[in-house]
């Protein structure tokens, strides 16, 4: 029996949210190849955005995009036959080495890095637990990315890229397996990331796989750090694959799912979307991550795809180009990415929702030594060395649970330090003890 701390605040009263909590970027390469069938050749197929083997330089696009531009997620896409190899079984070593190449450069930066096994709930065209590989073998996966990561919270777990064309009941109970097997390995409360069908439509979210996939409880029955994985393309099937895009996915999509979020008590992350360089796309995607920020309250964050081991042959690269030590972003990355959040109004917090405490960059640490003082991480505002409970003691016992000190930021953006935040029009006073509670619960 042990106790866990989890990483989670609760939501209090005058808690202000300016823009979703995070943002961020793919990192995509250890999964390329992978088709929806779940087959991932190997070999010259795959190019990891790590430098010393062979690819993009993912590490030094991550460090550009939390210091230039303020992201402070990211997801590492990577196959499952990647990590074991042509059978399922242990993790090959060396495999996960090279993928924890990517990691640590990601956790270096401060950020959030999201575990994502891109294989659509299959291996090689069998659907786990539905005929294909074993609930026990996917579970045994998860087990063993858990026990690598058990102690760090800023690694998030999320189960499984895009399900689709299984039966969702069966698939729901295959993730509860799951969930059960990483709070019981775990030593630091982890976000899990459920995702539903439909290769995790957001748009299909409410009259479909919604309701099953936030039935998935942690073994106390709470939902604490269970949070709801969507995906959302703007163009004529969903896919990414078209230059043009046909909608902004507001009022037919986000406003609906944010409704139905709020009404179950639940938070989501926008964990892929993208858009081709057309004139329909900017317009249309920097409406959708608007929108996505004006609902901050339930969309923890989003993530753009891509960046990574992808190039200007691919109509969603967003990867920044780089001479010498200067980064330049994609326009589209500018434009509908950044911009969004930089120019986001407040948000109330909802008081049940979950905020994070500081988990983006810090790239001075001669700032972390104030007491006392308001420390805006991304999307929370939050005060550091307030009385005994406060969200300061929280913060502390999160950041003693990583395998890493990384210390809590300074705003990476000056928009959302205290005084960016009055310019901003907030009316709230931000009082932070408030409503904030460590959740801390027994397995
Ligand atoms: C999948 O999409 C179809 C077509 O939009 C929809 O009718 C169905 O409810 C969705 N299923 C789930 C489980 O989300
Ligand atoms: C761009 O990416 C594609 C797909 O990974 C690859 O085949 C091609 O060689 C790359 N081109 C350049 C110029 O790097
Ligand atoms: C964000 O604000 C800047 C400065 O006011 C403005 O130039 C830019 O167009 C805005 N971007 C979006 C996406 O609204
Ligand atoms: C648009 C796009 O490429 N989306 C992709 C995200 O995930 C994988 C990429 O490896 C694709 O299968 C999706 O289509």
């Amino acid at each position: 029996m042990k106790f866990l701390s989890s990483l989670v605040f609760l939501g209090g009263v005058g808690t202000v949210l300016a823009g979703t909590q995070l943002f961020g970027m793919n990192l995509s390469g250890f999964e390329f190849g992978c088709a929806i069938t779940g087959y991932c050749p190997q070999g010259s197929n795959v190019i990891p955005p790590v430098k010393s083997l062979g690819g993009a330089d993912g590490a030094g696009q991550m460090q550009h995009f939390v210091k230039d531009d303020g992201m402070s997620i990211f997801r590492l896409p990577v196959s499952w036959q990647y990590l074991t190899g042509s059978t399922i079984g242990p993790l090959s070593t060396k495999a996960l080495a090279n993928y924890d190449l990517l990691m640590q450069a990601c956790l270096d930066t401060g950020a959030y890095c999201m575990i994502d096994i891109h294989n659509f709930a299959r291996w090689n065209g069998e659907i786990i637990g539905q005929g294909g590989p074993t609930n026990a073998q996917f579970v045994d996966l998860w087990t063993q990315l858990t026990t690598a990561y058990a102690d760090n919270p800023f690694v998030i777990f999320e189960l499984m890229n895009e399900p689709h064309d299984l039966d969702l009941t069966l698939w729901a109970a295959t993730c509860q397996l799951v969930v059960n097997a990483i709070r019981t390995t775990e030593t630091a409360s982890h976000i899990i990331m459920l995702p539903g069908l439909n290769y995790t439509s957001a748009g299909t979210l409410v009259e479909g796989w919604g309701a099953a996939m936030a039935g998935i409880t942690n073994p106390d029955k709470s939902t604490t750090n269970l949070l709801l994985d969507v995906h959302k393309y703007l163009d004529i099937d969903n896919s990414g694959d078209h230059t043009t895009c046909v909608t902004d996915n507001v009022a037919d999509t986000f406003d609906p799912v944010a409704d139905w979020l709020r009404t179950n008590k639940r938070q989501a992350m926008l964990t892929e979307t993208g858009a081709g360089a057309s004139t329909s796309c900017f317009t249309d995607f920097c409406a959708q991550n608007e929108a996505i920020n004006a609902n901050a309250d339930v969309y923890l964050a989003y993530i753009a795809w891509a960046a990574g081991s992808v190039n200007s042959t691919y109509i969603l690269d967003l990867a920044p180009s780089v001479k010498g030590k200067v980064y330049t972003d994609m326009q589209m990355t500018t434009e509908c990415v950044i911009e969004p959040w930089k120019n986001s109004t407040a948000v109330a917090a909802p008081a049940w929702g979950l905020v994070l405490p500081a988990g983006t960059a810090s790239t001075s640490s001669s700032t972390t030594s104030t007491t006392a003082k308001t420390t805006a991480t991304k999307g929370a505002t939050t005060t550091k060395g307030g009385s005994a409970g406060s969200a300061s003691t929280s913060t502390s016992s999160f950041v003693s649970g990583a395998t890493r000190t990384i210390v809590p930021a300074t705003p990476i953006n000056p928009k959302n330090s205290a005084s960016g935040l009055e310019v901003a029009g907030m009316q709230v006073m931000c009082v932070l003890m408030a409503g904030f509670a460590v959740l801390t619960f027994m397995l």
